[in-house]
């Protein structure tokens, strides 16, 4: 690992309730860059309190603590250093990749990996940000409620899945993108982002509050949103976290 800051310190368990609920306990006591990383998490969590099945020694679930210096708008661009870190990572293993807006790295149509940004302000500032991400490994059966939605590394013949390889090989790919972040350079990573998106042009249907909005995606948003033409013309922006996506095929 050749991080400058984060990884500077790494708390490992073998078994935890939630590595972001931990993180954000000790927050305050801890500096950027800390680390917390769990063999097995009994209660992981995903948005919206949902939950994230992690499974002893089934994956990498692990938090960093950041303490970015951007403005709060740009609260969405932290999970997509996220999910660029995470796309760079699996596209050095041959995998092939794709970032579903906002926060889920897909394999062929499955999910792989998630990602939940939890932060707390004080005052116009960010007191702290707790980023956390899963990524399934060593899996071959998950509950039947996600064994149609999810898959591991292990069920695509990845050979390379060391869980310490992965979080350092992580971690670099991460703080190139952070850095970029806290430099201000939003204009260069949301363009980054949106190639790796492949959304442009694409029909979808974003459900807001169980109402159905179909549209053509026009845009990324500085901000990270997602900007629809829906089919009477008009057009919507929607942040993420209020919305859910689907492609319509
Ligand atoms: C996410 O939420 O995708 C964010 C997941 C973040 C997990 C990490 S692990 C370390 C840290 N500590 C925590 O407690 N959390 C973070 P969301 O987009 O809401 O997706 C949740 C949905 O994904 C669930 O409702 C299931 O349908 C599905 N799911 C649950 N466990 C999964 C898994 N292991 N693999 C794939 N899909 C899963």
């Amino acid at each position: 690992m050749d991080t400058k800051i984060i990884g500077h310190k790494i708390y490992h368990f073998p078994s935890i309730d939630s590595t972001n609920k931990y993180l954000k306990k000790i927050a305050i006591n801890n500096s950027e860059g800390v680390v917390v990383i769990a063999d097995e998490q009994t209660s992981g969590r995903g948005r919206l309190q949902r939950n994230w099945y992690s499974p002893a020694d089934g994956g990498l679930w692990f938090s960093i603590l950041l303490q970015p210096t951007i403005a709060p708008q740009y609260t969405p661009l932290l999970t997509a250093t996220a999910s660029l870190a995470l796309f760079d990572l699996l596209k050095s293993k041959n995998i092939p990749v794709e970032i579903k807006w906002p926060n889920d790295i897909m394999v062929m149509g499955k999910k792989l990996a998630g990602i939940l940004a939890e932060s707390k302000m004080q005052a116009n500032e960010f007191a702290y940000v707790v980023l956390g991400i899963g990524l399934n490994i060593k899996q071959t059966v998950f509950p039947p409620e996600i064994e149609n939605i999810a898959i591991s590394l292990e069920q695509l013949n990845n050979e390379n899945c060391e869980r310490e390889y992965l979080l350092a090989e992580f971690l670099n790919f991460f703080e190139k993108y952070y850095f970029l972040l806290n430099g201000g350079e939003y204009t260069k990573l949301v363009k980054l982002w949106k190639n790796r998106l492949d959304l442009i042009g694409q029909e979808v249907k974003i459900i807001e509050a169980g109402k159905n909005i179909n549209g053509i995606v026009e845009n990324i948003s500085q901000l990270g949103e997602i900007v629809i033409r829906t089919t009477d013309g008009k057009v919507q922006i929607f942040r993420a976290g209020d919305v859910s996506l689907r492609n319509i095929y």
